[in-house]
């Protein structure tokens, strides 16, 4: 491990974003004096804003918006992107693909300014779909990415940015560092509007079921679909061993607790306390049918291993995502709130 020196400037890119506002508190509260949180929504629109960082509105697919990000900047976190849930990912393939723009620029801005270490934030959705086809799918290891056949549209763009990385360091000796997440949860994350993911989409529906009192839920598919679920300060402690690790390949970020969608159901309904009659939509979008990640390497490589499991971290997403669905009908500002 190098650790990273607290004096030198540190850009989050996509910091207006889910783990890019967590990971920007979190450099801030380890002591990092200069840190550099960059996205391109209006800063009304960011979930958390760190006063002490310097925030800046940028749209990153620009190679001139790259190199101003990118300028003094030793460490860079590269986590913008245009992406969601499946809803969003199945029906916005060439904007997802589009996210290429930012990666290949932020990798040329790093280069140009001479980052000492730049990560990468790449996802399961690399893996090859044939290796996905069973809900009791064995856990993929980083092996499985190929050969290529990953998630078309978002996965292919993950996986060409990846490769990107590899040449950029082989090439240019840009020291880059990549994690592939798997399916990552919290508090301030999107929870509406149509990126949200499912573990936000179910505690949302069942909090509406709740609030309306028609005790029933629609599910995409016919929730025996397996996924795997890593909180946020799992992600965060892990994205940060990565950076400082001098591990030079993709690597699983993710938790190993394999559940269906259903058993996640089961879970939210029980911290909800009620039960919901069940509707399934079978043409909804899917994804893979099962999906889960190995550990192996992570747990021999840095001693990684998620502390959160998922009965703990969704009973804070979903206190969280209720407290925001109760000030937007009230019309109050909720703790913590956007
Ligand atoms: P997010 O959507 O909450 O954050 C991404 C941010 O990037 C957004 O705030 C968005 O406005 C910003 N952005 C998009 N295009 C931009 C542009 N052109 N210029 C500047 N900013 C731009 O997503 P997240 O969950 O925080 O994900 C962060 C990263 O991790 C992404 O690269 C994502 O693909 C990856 N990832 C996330 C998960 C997950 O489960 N959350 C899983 C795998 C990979
Ligand atoms: O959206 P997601 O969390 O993405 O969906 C998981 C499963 O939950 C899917 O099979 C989906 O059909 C099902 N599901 C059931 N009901 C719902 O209401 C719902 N909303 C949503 N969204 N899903 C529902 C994700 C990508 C990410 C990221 C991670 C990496 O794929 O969308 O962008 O890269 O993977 O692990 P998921 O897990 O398929």
């Amino acid at each position: 491990m190098s650790g990273l020196d607290k004096n030198l400037p540190v850009l989050v890119t996509g910091g207006g974003g889910f783990i890019g506002g967590w990971l920007v508190g979190e450099l801030l509260r380890m002591g990092h004096g200069k840190v550099r949180s960059v996205d391109m929504k209006p800063q009304s629109e960011w979930y958390q804003v760190h006063d002490r960082a310097e925030n800046m509105v940028l749209d990153l697919r620009g190679l001139d918006a790259c190199r101003q990000a990118a300028r003094g900047q030793a460490y860079i976190f590269n986590l913008a992107a245009d992406m969601g849930g499946m809803g969003f990912i199945e029906t916005h393939k060439a904007e997802c693909m589009l996210s290429v723009l930012i990666n290949t620029h932020m990798l040329m801005g790093a280069r140009e300014f001479g980052a000492k270490r730049f990560f990468f934030s790449s996802s399961a959705c690399v893996y090859a779909a044939d290796k996905q086809t069973s809900a009791d799918v064995t856990a993929l290891k980083e092996a499985d990415a190929y050969p290529a056949m990953p998630e078309d549209g978002y996965g292919w763009e993950k996986l060409f940015s990846e490769r990107m990385c590899r040449h950029f360091r082989e090439d240019f000796g840009l020291i880059a560092r990549m994690a592939r997440y798997h399916n990552v949860y919290g508090p301030h994350g999107t929870w509406d509007g149509g990126r949200e993911k499912a573990q936000a989409a179910i505690c949302r529906k069942v909090i509406e079921a709740k609030q309306s009192g028609k005790h029933e839920i629609e599910i995409w598919g016919d929730g025996e679909q397996t996924r795997s679920f890593m909180y946020i300060d799992d992600c965060l402690k892990g994205t940060l061993a990565i950076m400082e690790s001098e591990i030079i390949d993709p690597i699983n970020l993710g938790s190993a607790q394999l559940v269906s969608i259903n058993q996640l159901v089961d879970i939210v309904e029980s911290i909800a306390g009620l039960k919901l009659k069940r509707r399934y939509k079978l043409d909804a979008p899917k994804g893979v049918r099962g999906r889960n990640s190995d550990n192996t390497l992570i747990k021999k490589l840095l001693g990684w291993e998620p502390d959160i499991c998922l009965e703990v971290g969704l009973e804070k997403t979903y206190r969280w995502i209720h407290d925001q669905m109760v000030s937007a009908r009230t019309g109050a500002k909720a703790v913590g709130a956007r």
